[in-house]
């Protein structure tokens, strides 16, 4: 049942030279490069199979003849750790590379398909790279004609060293833990992951989504976030250092967290999710040579920690607008580039109209400011602009990590947030409470603010505000400081005092 068909019409368009024997040796296919246009091509069939054959990991394909000649060429496969090819597979290869016709080729392939029992339904995947010979492009091309045939999925890693290339196709993004809430979220999960598990191992959580009274139920992202602590279904699940994300029922928030050495919590939430992405942006802008181009701004709501805010402020225009979605959103189309999260995981990234065509004509003047470039727009096409989202989000943080080599330590000590209290109250009637200042002040019931802001000013670093729920029937109180037990402690007070 193997679709031959794409095959041989590939394989017709790169004939093997007729009185040559080509042979697999130590360092793989190497030769005279005017001769081995075939040998590519087949080489990509070859790597596809064996990608498929181990699950879809990933396979190198290194283009080079290393210290030979300039006008020699060649080719090795390297395997999913780093490693060399398997010896058996070394016969594969030659075997492969020396089928006179199109007909003979095909035969081997299926010959290998059968004795390896390769599930051909698989995905492949496969990264290469060449060295800086001429001949390299025109291979290169060859090989990925191979690929192509076989609908393995190629990412073509340009000029590298070898010893990169080696590195790259062993390197791994260590699994990732997503917690869907027991929602809908673990759907989108699951599909993605048949695209990303090859590079990034998504393992869900909380997936049941049938199970009546699941639903956010002691997990998913508004539980980490306003209990401060992990999931009960994950503490078995998380060990030392691993990192993991939640989601909430609708899969628009993202909270991270993970574990330290001691196993010790430690939430990562929107505002640590701002401050990773504007900063990789404000990087990119200014690597591609876009510094003063256009402005990037953050907007956050008052439940932004104040460490994130001062933080952020220290580099980047910061405004804070009411809370709910559609106000960020608002806001974060007042600037170039609008970086916007609430502190509950919901947001996103904007890029105006203008900064996008700024990036599209944009001109770099060294290959360095290409690659910031390049990455930039990448980005852009990664956010999904049009509303938070949880998965493009996960994807977002996930690209900055790996690009910086942060673990979730790293990522965490950008700054540190000041303990903090989110309670709510059921008070009689809550439209009595009005607010100004983006929801940082009460102007009624009169009075309250004054009593508030004598409470405030007896605790260190304190800040607090009393605001109106726009879902619950109840008014929330918000409270933080530089030591817990003051945060804590207001939060109490004010509690006590608006009832
Ligand atoms: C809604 C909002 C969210 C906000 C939350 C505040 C949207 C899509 N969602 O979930 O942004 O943080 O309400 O709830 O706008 P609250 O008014 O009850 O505190
Ligand atoms: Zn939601």
């Amino acid at each position: 049942s193997f679709p031959t068909s794409e095959l041989v019409k590939f394989s017709d368009l790169h004939p093997k030279p007729s009185n040559v024997t080509f042979s697999y040796g130590t360092a793989g296919f190497r030769t005279k490069a005017s001769l081995l246009d075939s040998v590519l091509f087949r080489v990509g069939v070859l790597a596809a199979l064996r990608s498929k054959r181990l699950d879809g990991k990933t396979i190198g394909v290194m283009v080079t003849a290393s210290h030979n000649p300039e006008a020699d060429n060649g080719v090795k496969l390297v395997d999913p750790r780093g490693e060399m090819l398997e010896n058996s597979w070394e016969t594969l290869a030659t075997n492969l590379s020396n089928a006179e016709t199109t007909g003979d080729f095909i035969q081997v392939v299926k010959n290998i398909i059968n004795h390896q029992k390769i599930d051909i339904s698989k995905t492949a995947n496969v990264i290469i790279a060449r060295d800086t010979r001429p001949s390299g492009p025109g291979l290169v091309a060859a090989l990925e004609d191979g690929l192509r045939a076989m609908g393995a999925v190629a990412r073509n890693e340009g000029v590298k060293t070898t010893p990169i290339l080696h590195y790259l196709a062993g390197k791994k993004a260590p699994p990732l833990v997503v917690d869907c809430a027991n929602g809908v979220g673990f759907f989108a999960a699951k599909a993605m992951g048949e695209y990303v598990n090859s590079v990034l191992p998504l393992i869900p959580h909380n997936i049941a989504i049938n199970a009546l009274g699941a639903l956010n139920n002691a997990c998913g992202a508004d539980y980490v976030k306003t209990s401060q602590r992990l999931p009960p279904s994950l503490v078995s699940v998380l060990h030392p250092g691993q990192r993991a994300c939640s989601f909430d029922g609708d899969a628009d928030r993202l909270i991270y967290f993970y574990l330290d050495d001691r196993s010790q919590f430690h939430m990562l939430d929107g505002d640590k999710i701002a401050a990773l992405v504007a900063n990789f942006i404000a990087e990119l802008a200014k690597g591609a040579g876009l510094d003063g181009k256009f402005e990037i701004g953050v907007v956050q709501t008052a439940y932004a920690n104040g460490s994130s805010t001062k933080y952020l402020s220290e580099r980047l225009p910061v405004q804070c607008v009411k809370t709910g979605v559609k106000n960020l959103h608002h806001a974060a189309e007042g600037y170039s580039i609008g970086v916007y999260f609430e502190a509950n995981g919901h947001g996103t990234v904007l890029f105006s109209p203008s900064a996008l065509s700024i990036l599209e004509t944009h001109q770099p003047s060294t290959p360095a400011q290409s690659t910031y470039l390049s990455n930039l727009i990448a980005l852009s096409d990664l956010i999904n602009q049009t509303v938070g989202d949880a998965l493009s989000d996960m994807l977002l943080v996930e690209v900055i990590l790996a690009h910086k080599g942060y673990s979730g330590l790293e990522w965490d000590s950008i700054y540190s947030d000041l303990p903090n209290r989110l309670v709510k109250v059921v008070v009689k009637d809550r439209n009595i409470f009005e607010t100004e200042d983006a929801e940082r002040r009460l102007t009624s019931p009169p009075g309250l603010q004054q009593r508030l802001d004598d409470i405030i000013r007896k605790y260190d670093g304190g800040r607090a505000f009393v605001r109106p729920s726009g879902t619950e029937d109840v008014v929330r109180v918000y409270a933080e400081a530089t030591l817990r037990p003051q945060a804590d402690g207001k939060s109490q007070t004010f509690d006590l005092e608006i009832m």
